[in-house]
């Protein structure tokens, strides 16, 4: 037998070996889930000993560690991302196959870890994936929530959320290590003794660890995800059992497990809900204590830390990391507290997500006070000493009543950074103006990238065997490689190939739509895509806007040549934002009149997919011809969407916000749908008197789309149903969505007249993979080590 013969031999082998002695199922009887955990058992096995050299191999350089605390950690599915990177899929998908199983349907059996809400959790999730295939010594530690983000369905068009489940099911890539606690206070008092601060705390709860590993392009080097759960320090009271009050007896469990209970589903309204600061100092703490001893096992001197540990805090939300250490450098190790402070800021960073005002954590001192009572004083001797330091700063973390946790993030940290070159540029100008005037180093842009393993390689297979066909082997890890295939785009015959490849995605996003959605679409239509969460700042109402004023002009000229469109539309909104959710029943009733109407059959279809996920993302990029990226100047900080479709050959139809304005200029504005004001015209244009109804009265195709809404062409009986959205569009219009609508149509019909050039388009779009490889989430990572964590890989590159 050859040699990969015999290998896959053994990883069949390993497979029945599972499903028998750790499943204890009979091959004759199992079910795809049966399968699908003994497949695997029988990938994790295989990273097991990568992850204990790669943890052998920390130790043994004494490397500086990187520490990246997130509240959120969008993963996904695990299982495809594992056996990808440990370059076992022939195997495997040998294997499975050779046991009748349908290969899709197995990885597609594991549900989708959604232990966030968006893009920050997501962000989180490629950062891991990019640590572990640089060889960068990383752990991320974050809460292992039973349920993550809700489930979405539409129940006459509107939202209905249901709790997710994800782990109902045995989660094989997780190690419990009930040994890994810490115990953890709450509320209380603080008391001086002998010159010593005391904080007693009156309520305690513990923190488990869950490790799951993480393993980097072709399994070099693997890190570790640290997830914390939360448990009773005492989980059963047997006095009160036997007493009979049997609920009693569990009650401390079943409050100290509500805090890794469920996600918060907000990502922008920020309720400052005692619980979710409970959660912040929960795994911010625990992570704390996990960082100090094992940086104890082969340290005395605490001075030394920063050299040894590089903490990033993944917006504000571990905030308290900050004063915690503080807390436990001088309170209880004795360090002087200036010093606790100044080894505190050589070792914490900070990455800012929003501009947005209303998601920038604050807390009521009172219910800080109440929860975190020292650490309110020591964020207070900080802040006070900083304002004595600078006594023309105006910003400050205390005041008001309230603990900033954007102030207090950058007075705590040794660099503060943005996600991408515009949003770091009003961070300096805007929110952080008067702390960069005093600290003009602290402030870095490091614009945010997405792990080409996931999003190229295995989402989109027929696209990479092109690649790897056309450029050879290697890209995947070197993703600046895809630039070797401009020159490909002058032969006819390569881009009829790539031109193929999209098409037969788009045929199997149209088989998949059928079968799910029971709705057949035009394959030949152009792909139009938006999926993100639902904001006004994102603005799906834009986009819906337009698709009604294009059907009325195609019902008004039935006989133009009409470029055959299919809208596509997926994303959560939060449960209390009921603007958002107003926006998701219009997209959804507009979808059933345009779908229904003879008229437009064909050349117009609107389609809402419920319960967006990455799962979704997955299928639906690789599918997409136009993305929209069409936020209101200023407000996306970066988006990372944009950066996986134009990887995946659709063109953008955007503004200048985010990291468009960098993929804008790397993929050349020829081969990007511009419109709509800038950031600097938006603000100009919100000082304008009546700029919505000025706006709505310039265009008659905005004024009829709006007409039409008001009148209950979309909710037939019901034309209040959306007074909301039309009294927001002509009146106060913050989004400025009236304001953009015409640029906007003048650009959609220019993706129109592109897009019925095919060979032209294709062009365009493979110019879009080509020039995409600077998006890589490894690249973004070098920043990271490079600029801020001062960190090196232990792999030889
Ligand atoms: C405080 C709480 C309500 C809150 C919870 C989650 C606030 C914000 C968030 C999440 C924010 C988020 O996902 N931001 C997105 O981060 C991406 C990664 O940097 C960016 O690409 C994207 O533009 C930004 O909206």
């Amino acid at each position: 037998m050859a040699r990969d013969e015999v290998a896959k031999t053994d990883f069949r082998d390993a497979i029945l070996w599972h499903l028998t002695y750790t499943l204890g199922k009979d091959p004759d009887h199992a079910q795809v889930f049966d399968w699908r955990l003994a497949l695997s058992h029988a990938v994790r096995d295989r990273i097991v000993d990568r992850w204990m050299t790669s943890t052998r191999e920390t130790y043994r350089a004494d490397a500086k560690r990187v520490y990246y605390l997130s509240m959120e950690f969008l993963i996904g599915r695990l299982l495809e991302d594992n056996i990808v990177n440990l370059q076992l899929a022939d195997q495997a998908q040998a294997a499975i196959e050779g046991f009748g199983l349908n290969w899709r349907e197995v990885l597609l059996d594991e549900p989708d870890a959604a232990l966030g809400n968006g893009g920050l959790g997501r962000l989180a999730a490629c950062f891991m994936e990019s640590l572990a295939t640089l060889g960068c010594p990383a752990y991320g530690y974050g809460i292992r929530y039973e349920h993550g983000l809700f489930r979405q369905s539409f129940v006459e068009g509107r939202q209905h959320e249901a709790p997710e489940d994800w782990l109902r099911q045995p989660n094989v890539w997780e190690f419990e290590r009930p040994e890994a606690r810490f115990t953890l206070g709450f509320g209380g008092q603080v008391t001086v003794r002998d010159c010593k601060t005391l904080w007693q705390p009156d309520h305690f709860v513990q923190a488990e660890a869950f490790d799951t590993p993480v393993v980097g392009w072709q399994g070099r080097w693997a890190n570790t995800l640290r997830l914390w759960a939360g448990r009773a320090v005492d989980p059963f009271d047997l006095d009160r059992f036997n007493a009979g009050d049997f609920a009693a007896a569990a009650e401390a469990e079943a409050l100290a497990r509500t805090i890794s209970r469920v996600l918060y589903p907000e990502d922008s309204t920020e309720k400052g809900k005692r619980l979710r600061l409970t959660q912040e100092y929960f795994f911010s703490a625990a992570s704390i204590r996990d960082i100090i001893r094992r940086f104890e096992q082969d340290h005395t001197d605490l001075r030394l830390l920063p050299q040894r540990v590089a903490i990033q805090m993944n917006d504000t939300h571990p905030a308290v990391a900050a004063p915690e250490l503080v807390r436990i450098l001088h309170d209880e190790r004795g360090l002087p507290f200036d010093e606790a402070v100044e080894i505190t800021r050589g070792c914490v960073n900070y990455t800012n997500h929003t501009l947005l005002p209303e998601a920038l954590e604050s807390w009521d001192e009172g219910l800080f006070g109440d929860l975190l009572p020292r650490h309110l004083q020591i964020i207070d001797r900080i802040d006070d000493q900083d304002a004595r330091a600078h006594p023309d700063r105006r910003n400050t973390a205390r005041g008001d009543g309230k603990v900033r946790m954007g102030e207090l993030s950058f007075i705590m940290s040794h660099r503060v950074n943005g996600v991408s070159a515009l949003h770091t540029g009003l961070m300096k100008t805007t929110v952080f103006a008067d702390q960069n005037r005093i600290w003009p180093d602290r402030i870095v842009n490091e614009t945010n990238g997405v792990t080409p393993r996931r999003w190229l390689h295995s989402c989109n297979p027929r696209l990479s065997r092109l690649i790897t066909d056309t450029i050879g082997e290697g890209w995947t890890a070197d993703l600046e490689r895809l630039a070797e295939l401009a020159p490909f785009v002058e032969d006819a015959g390569w881009l009829d190939r790539f031109a193929r490849v999209k098409a037969a995605n788009k045929a199997d996003l149209c088989d998949w739509v059928a079968r799910e959605q029971g709705v057949m679409l035009n394959p030949d239509a152009l792909f139009d895509v938006q999926i993100k969460r639902i904001h006004e700042y994102k603005r799906q109402h834009l986009n819906i806007l337009e698709a009604i004023a294009l059907w009325q002009e195609m019902r008004a000229h039935p006989s133009d040549d009409w470029t055959p469109r299919v809208k596509i539309f997926g994303g959560k909104a939060a449960p209390g934002y009921f603007f958002a959710k107003d926006i998701i029943r219009l997209i959804n009733d507009v979808a059933a009149v345009i779908n229904a109407d003879a008229a437009t059959n064909g050349k117009l279809q609107v389609l809402y997919l419920p319960n967006y996920n990455v799962t979704l993302a997955e299928r639906l990029i690789p599918a997409a011809d136009l993305s929209e990226q069409i936020s209101t100047a200023g407000k996306e900080a970066s988006g990372t969407g944009n950066m996986k479709f134009a990887l995946n050959g659709a063109l953008t139809i955007g503004t200048l916000d985010g990291a468009n304005v960098e993929i804008r200029d790397l993929v050349g504005p020829e081969n990007f749908f511009l419109f709509g004001l800038t950031a600097d015209e938006a603000e100009a244009r919100r000082t304008v008197p009546d700029h919505a109804a000025h706006a709505v009265a310039g265009d008659p195709r905005l004024s009829r789309a709006i007409e039409a809404i008001r009148g209950g062409t979309f909710s037939p009986g019901e034309p209040d149903r959306y007074a909301g959205i039309v009294a927001n569009l002509t009146q106060a219009d913050y989004f400025l969505v009236a304001s953009d609508f015409a640029d906007y149509w003048r650009a959609q019909r220019e993706v129109d007249f592109a897009y019925a050039d095919r060979k032209g388009w294709a062009r365009m779009a493979a110019l879009n993979v080509a020039r995409s490889g600077w998006f890589s989430s490894d690249r973004t990572i070098r920043g990271y080590m490079r600029d801020i964590w001062e960190a090196e890989s232990l792999l030889d590159q």
